[in-house]
């Protein structure tokens, strides 16, 4: 069996901790796909030290010059796309064409990333005083922890990755245990890109990990993507240390469907937005909103659609819905429908684990559709993760609106309606970071900021150059030419 190491200082290493882990493909349990390091506090400790000391050259070398590295890794994963896109596939599940749309979005992020190096723009204003000059600008700020999920295990990390180390930073990356060999594929691209040794290290291991970076005293910034649960916790140490921690978690996403809709244009939008990635996508579609005078129909029509999807390993071309991420992400599809049968909601199709010919080998669930969820039902307000769709009834525009805004959560929503005025009132009401009209809640662009109100985040923006306010500090600058003390508020006024 294949044994992986960490990328630590441009070599690869075996974990000081010398222990490793066995990971598995969700669609053959089986099928595994190699050990890797099971690391601790002292592979933590190496790969900080490691980029605190590559650090102090790497934030000189002129931003531009850092992005022609940054523009290599587009080259390389854009070069490697099909290959890497495949072990993304076996080790996490989602189909070969959803494996490659992550990867176009880290060659996106990338070239974005690398042509924001020749602006990173900062910005001059006058003087209140004469002879003096007044400008700011952005200044990289030491050693990054990058903590992401499992379900785009290149493209979320890119987004943190790629334009922290163009905006002059060094980085410490844990991926999630569940995709460890993205994680290498990482590390295998920016090597080859050239990047120097140092300014990025891959550690891999379990979840404890996260603690240990954000706690240690090298560490300046977290960029974190992951469940509500753990982003909290590590947001309360990152806030005790006085650290900047950028916090990326959960979403209970509502997709509105209005009488006025283009239907078909509806139905595909829900169908990709809840089952696609098998659900679990922070910016999935978890809840539908429907208007009452259509209700009935679009979930009959729904239903007949989700019945309809290819489950299956996600190599073979024609699956469209691969197996959600471990036993443990099963049981919490098992457990809501439980919740939401109890709580007196009405399952319209699936609800079970997917055992059918070689379905059973691995941790394959059902597209599942719950009709009549009301406002205070679990299943409308908490996360699932999985291929789960609350339906819910709305009497009215407003009520929509409501029931959109009427959960903890506000990253992604949407709107189906050729109402102009709907479609413009539902993105100034409906309390989330991002909304689409007559589009599924997932497909957000690499140039654009992405990040969540209410119990998603923590205030930041990954994504266009509103990323470079999570890496960059910014530096102001008084330029006094006059010759003479100039007392700002006290002399002029
Ligand atoms: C995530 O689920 O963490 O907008 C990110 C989307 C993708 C990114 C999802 N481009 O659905």
């Amino acid at each position: 069996m294949e044994r992986f190491k960490n990328y630590i200082n441009g070599e690869w290493v075996e974990p000081k901790s010398d222990k490793y882990f066995k990971n598995i493909n969700p669609a053959n349990i089986e099928d595994v796909i190699g050990e890797f390091p099971e690391s601790g506090q002292e592979d933590v400790n190496y790969a900080v030290a490691a980029a605190k000391e590559a650090f102090a050259e790497w934030k000189k070398v002129p931003a531009p010059k850092r992005g022609d590295i940054i523009r290599k890794v587009g080259d390389i994963f854009a070069r490697r796309k099909d290959e890497i896109a495949k072990i993304m596939t076996r080790e996490m599940g989602k189909p070969v064409f959803e494996t490659k749309g992550d990867i176009q979005e880290a060659i996106d992020t990338a070239y974005y990333a690398a042509s924001e190096t020749r602006r990173l723009f900062g910005y001059n204003a006058p003087s209140e005083l004469s002879n003096k000059m007044n400008m700011s600008f952005r200044t990289p700020i030491g050693v990054v922890g990058v903590i992401t999920a499992f379900n785009f295990p290149i493209a979320v990390p890119s987004w943190k990755i790629l334009p922290a180390i163009a905006a002059g930073n060094t980085v410490v990356y844990k991926p999630s245990k569940d995709v460890p060999h993205a994680g290498v594929m990482f590390a295998e691209v920016m090597e080859e890109a050239g990047i120097p040794k140092g300014v990025f290290n891959v550690v891999l291991g379990k979840g404890y990990m996260g603690n240990m970076i954000v706690e240690h005293p090298d560490v300046k910034v977290i960029g974190f993507t992951g469940s509500t649960n753990v982003g909290v916790k590590l947001g309360e140490i990152g806030g005790r240390l006085n650290k900047r921690i950028s916090l990326e978690m959960g979403g209970k996403n509502p997709q509105i469907v209005m009488p006025d809709a283009n239907m078909e244009l509806a139905l595909d939008g829900v169908l990709w937005g809840a089952f696609g990635t098998t659900g679990q996508r922070c910016t999935a579609t978890s809840r539908l909103i429907i208007h009452k005078d259509i209700y009935d129909e679009f979930i009959s029509m729904l239903a007949n659609k989700a019945s309809q999807l290819k489950l299956g390993s996600g190599l073979d071309p024609q699956t469209q819905v691969g197996p959600v991420i471990h036993e443990a992400q099963l049981n919490t599809c098992i457990e809501y429908c439980d919740i939401a049968l109890n709580e007196g909601a009405r399952l319209v199709i699936g609800g079970h684990r997917a055992t059918n010919g070689d379905l059973a080998k691995g941790y394959f669930f059902e597209p599942t559709i719950f009709a009549d969820v009301t406002e205070n039902m679990r299943l409308f307000k908490e996360e699932v993760f999985g291929p789960v769709l609350a339906v819910a009834k709305a009497e009215s525009f407003e009520h929509a609106i409501e029931l959109a805004n009427a959960v903890d959560y506000g990253l992604s929503s949407s709107i189906y309606t050729r109402n102009v005025n709907y479609a413009f009132q539902a993105i100034n009401a409906i309390e989330s970071g991002i909304t689409y009209i007559n589009a599924p809640t997932i497909g957000a662009e690499a140039h654009m900021p992405f990040g969540g109100v209410k119990g998603t985040g923590n205030g930041h923006r990954e994504g266009g150059w509103t990323v470079f306010d999570i890496f960059t500090e910014w530096k102001t600058v008084y330029i006094d030419f006059s010759d003479k003390l100039q007392r700002a508020q006290i002399d002029n006024y």
